[in-house]
């Protein structure tokens, strides 16, 4: 038996959680979407044309990839609100801060594991008014066969509360944020 088959068996056997990890991939299209709302009609920007985004599920120990493709004509990043990044500060997604913005045209891959953390989390964009319409949650599962740290509900159904105006995106994207933070 090769060698690392026998050292693959042992590692399964001494430490089941952490061959139980997975790698999740994700692909986010950041794209125009024209959507009707408060009587009137516009494109907003979009992760997969969804407003709001996609639900992105994981385990605990799960290292996310994330690739995001900016198809419009704005800069974009999107940050992992409160997914703690250790070693992958990179991976955060603070325009500026963490990382240059993803420019039209180009993608970018964010890499992180999720360590220590349960729970529903949010993700948004990053830059400017895009996080009015680019958000969405991040489902954090304990570990297969771990079981929630309170009775296991009788159904699970995610919410996402955000706030959508007509008029003035930045006053929009502060009371969005704020909510969040
Ligand atoms: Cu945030």
């Amino acid at each position: 038996m090769a060698s690392w088959v026998q050292t693959l068996l042992f590692m399964s056997i001494l430490f089941p959680a952490l061959v139980e990890c997975k790698i999740r991939h994700y692909h986010f299209a950041v794209v125009l979407k024209n959507a009707t709302k408060l009587c009137a009609t516009k494109a907003i920007v979009t992760v997969n044309g969804k407003f709001p985004g996609p639900t992105l599920y994981a385990r605990e120990g799960d290292n996310v990839l994330v690739r995001v493709t900016n198809h419009v004509q704005y800069n974009v990043t999107i940050h992992w609100h409160g997914v703690r990044q250790l070693r992958t500060g990179w991976s955060d997604g603070p325009a500026y801060i963490t990382q240059c913005p993803i420019q039209p045209g180009q993608s970018f891959v964010y890499n992180f594991t999720l360590t220590g953390q349960r729970g529903t989390l949010l993700w948004h964009a990053h830059i400017s008014w895009l996080r009015t319409t680019m958000h969405g949650a991040i489902v954090n599962l304990p570990k297969k066969g771990v079981p929630y740290p309170f009775p296991k509900p009788d159904k699970e159904k995610v919410i996402v509360l955000g706030e959508f105006r007509n008029f003035r995106h930045l006053e929009a994207c502060f009371c969005l944020h704020r909510m969040w933070s």
